[in-house]
């Protein structure tokens, strides 16, 4: 009734950006990521009799709140799963995800809570039932059940039995690198439940960003099928700006973007300018995110650290899916 698991985040070429069903989690569009290296979760699960709730920690510290209820509602999908509604677990999590970094744990979270608590309530799934599941914490972390290159197929059924990540190509196709610029601002963010729901319902920028998806992601897995860097990374950024682009068109409008994100962006397109190959991708936060080739690391890492605004540069390479340990 124990078991451990560990799950790395992903970062989205392709963005999910808007729900058809807020329940059960499906999106409006299908999207694709990369998973990465650096960047994980590794998570305990054990149901114990003794228990009279389920208990979350988090770095060894107790969990409470919304946090904690969205933890305990996801045990709940795992003990019906399981046929087995009588017993509590406790929930040990361990973030190596830093959240200065603009990744968002919940991708990796879900996934490893996903994974550790089937095995833990003796469930035996394969890992596209698993990626089922894990959507239902949230949904980005459906593509972190898989290595490499994942896409989250939307589906179209209205009970989600078709909507589930699948592996687009494996973790050792293709040696791209990933730079997390972390910057010193912060601000307080619009949550990207609350900005995507925002953006479905009263941008009206969001039908042309749905009616872009289907071609943005032909031909990105052309582009990754023959590592054809210029190609990937060009669909990749067009693809966040207009994503970020719908949400100035909501109401209230709202940017994630701060001015250092915009000077990371201008930096990104002049290193191009100079011969350097980089593109930039950005979630719901205002960091950025810098698709390289390893034989410009050192210089990105660099000229990325010297941009004034800029604390950090978290380099990752791609990375596995879920494993137990
Ligand atoms: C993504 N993001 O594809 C997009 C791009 C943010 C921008 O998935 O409500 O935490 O739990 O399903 O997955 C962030 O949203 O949202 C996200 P829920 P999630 O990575």
């Amino acid at each position: 009734m124990k078991a451990t698991a560990r799950a790395h985040t992903n970062i989205a070429l392709i963005k999910y950006w808007g729900k058809r069903n807020e329940q059960i989690i499906l999106p409006t569009n299908s999207s694709l990521s990369l998973t990465l290296d650096g960047f994980y979760t590794t998570t305990t699960v054990e149901f114990k009799e003794e228990l009279a709730k389920d208990t979350f920690y988090l770095n060894d510290e107790p969990v409470k709140g919304e946090q904690y209820s969205r933890v305990a509602k996801f045990l709940n999908l795992i003990r019906r799963t399981a046929g087995n509604e009588q017993l509590y677990a406790e929930v040990r999590s361990i973030n190596e995800v830093p959240t200065a970094a603009g990744f968002a744990s919940s991708a990796s979270g879900f996934a490893a809570l996903a994974a550790a608590g089937t095995k833990a309530a003796g469930v035996d799934m394969s890992n596209q039932e698993l990626s089922k599941l894990t959507r239902q914490g949230s949904g980005s972390a459906c593509r972190s059940i898989f290595g490499g290159f994942a896409e989250w197929r939307m589906g179209n059924r209205a009970d989600g039995s078709d909507s589930h990540a699948v592996q687009v190509a494996p973790q050792d196709h293709w040696d791209i690198r990933v730079a997390a610029v972390v910057l010193n601002e912060t601000m307080k963010e619009v949550s990207s439940r609350e900005g995507m729901k925002r953006t479905v319902d009263t941008s009206p920028f969001y039908s042309g960003w749905i009616d872009s998806i289907p071609n943005d992601l032909k031909e990105i897995k052309a582009g990754i099928s023959v590592r054809d860097f210029e190609k990937v990374g060009q669909i990749a950024e067009a693809n966040c700006l207009k994503m970020h682009a719908t949400t100035l068109g909501a109401n209230p409008p709202f940017t994630y973007w701060l001015d250092t994100t915009m000077t990371v962006m201008q930096t990104v397109r002049e290193m191009r300018k100079s011969g350097i190959p980089a593109y930039f991708t950005i979630d719901a936060g205002p960091n950025v995110k810098v698709l390289y080739l390893p034989q410009y690391e050192e210089k990105i890492q660099q000229i990325l650290s010297d941009i004034e605004g800029v604390t950090d540069v978290r380099l990752s390479k791609v990375g596995q899916g879920i494993t137990y340990l």
